[in-house]
């Protein structure tokens, strides 16, 4: 009857409410939870219910949401976690840090860090229809850092709760923005990873999707699914182009993407 549903629809809104007041308060209180809330609704739609519900409880408390992270877009990161699909996460203003800025790692559990390509989303993002090409819709292009800090302990999980974990997100950096007409094509640019000034990953641009450009489509592509918004201004972290790295409790970190440029932070 209508009144079983409705009370079938209350419960399952106060497991998604439970779920996502835990991972809130896991993120806050930097303490490990060790799995998803007790009752939660098992299946990617739950589970990004669940990410919605912890990131309306973000912006309760005033922050803004300023775009998006794609997570899983290089097969070794995808290995690495023992997942095999590509993911999107939210970003909001208070998880930004300035280029050089500081972070402190004590804001998290047990902190990674990933080099990234970041686009600046433009207008045509909004409206597929009106431009079909994803490239059209890139503003600007820069090289990235993300840290990124799972709330489950000991970093495991299945895809479904990370993705109500909001893929892991903690904190990011932008470097200067270019526009893409001045750096060309971002596929196959060596990329690297630095510990005050010591490399301790390089890879390529290649490892995300083959070419991160197609981060647009994937991005517009699980956002129609997912209920996501795209807009433009938005940033868009398209993934990791090498394995994450524990973060060093203090010192720089840093990144720089062949022809695009450099990004840091220093940790402590
Ligand atoms: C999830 C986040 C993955 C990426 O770049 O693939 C991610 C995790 O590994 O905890 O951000």
């Amino acid at each position: 009857t209508h009144t079983h549903h409705d009370d079938r629809a209350t419960v399952a809104r106060h497991a998604v409410a439970a779920d996502a007041a835990a991972l809130d308060q896991a993120q806050r209180t930097a303490s490990p939870i060790a799995g998803r809330a007790a009752g939660a609704p098992s299946g990617l739609d739950a589970a990004y219910a669940t990410q919605h519900a912890l990131i309306a409880r973000r912006t309760d408390r005033g922050e803004r949401v300023v775009g998006v992270k794609l997570g899983f877009t290089s097969r070794a990161k995808a290995e690495q976690m023992g997942v095999a699909d590509v993911i999107l996460g939210t970003l909001t203003d208070a998880m930004g840090v300035d280029d050089h800025g500081r972070y402190d790692p004590r804001t998290a559990i047990h902190p990674r860090v990933e080099p990234e390509v970041a686009y600046l989303l433009g207008p045509g993002v909004e409206d597929e229809l009106a431009e079909p090409d994803p490239s059209a819709s890139i503003a600007a292009v820069a090289p990235a850092l993300e840290v990124i800090d799972s709330r489950y302990r000991d970093f495991r999980f299945s895809l479904d709760d990370v993705v109500a974990d909001n893929a892991s997100a903690a904190a990011f950096a932008i470097g200067p923005w270019r526009r893409p007409a001045d750096t060309g094509p971002m596929d196959n640019r060596a990329v690297s990873l630095e510990f005050d000034g010591r490399l301790v990953q390089a890879g390529s641009t290649a490892a995300i999707l083959g070419d991160p450009g197609r981060a647009i489509a994937a991005a517009r592509r699980l956002a129609g699914r997912h209920g996501f918004a795209l807009r433009a201004g938005m940033i868009l972290l398209a993934g990791a182009a090498t394995a994450a790295v524990p973060l060093p409790a203090t010192g720089v970190v840093g990144a720089e993407i062949a022809g695009l440029g450099r990004v840091s932070l220093r940790v402590g």
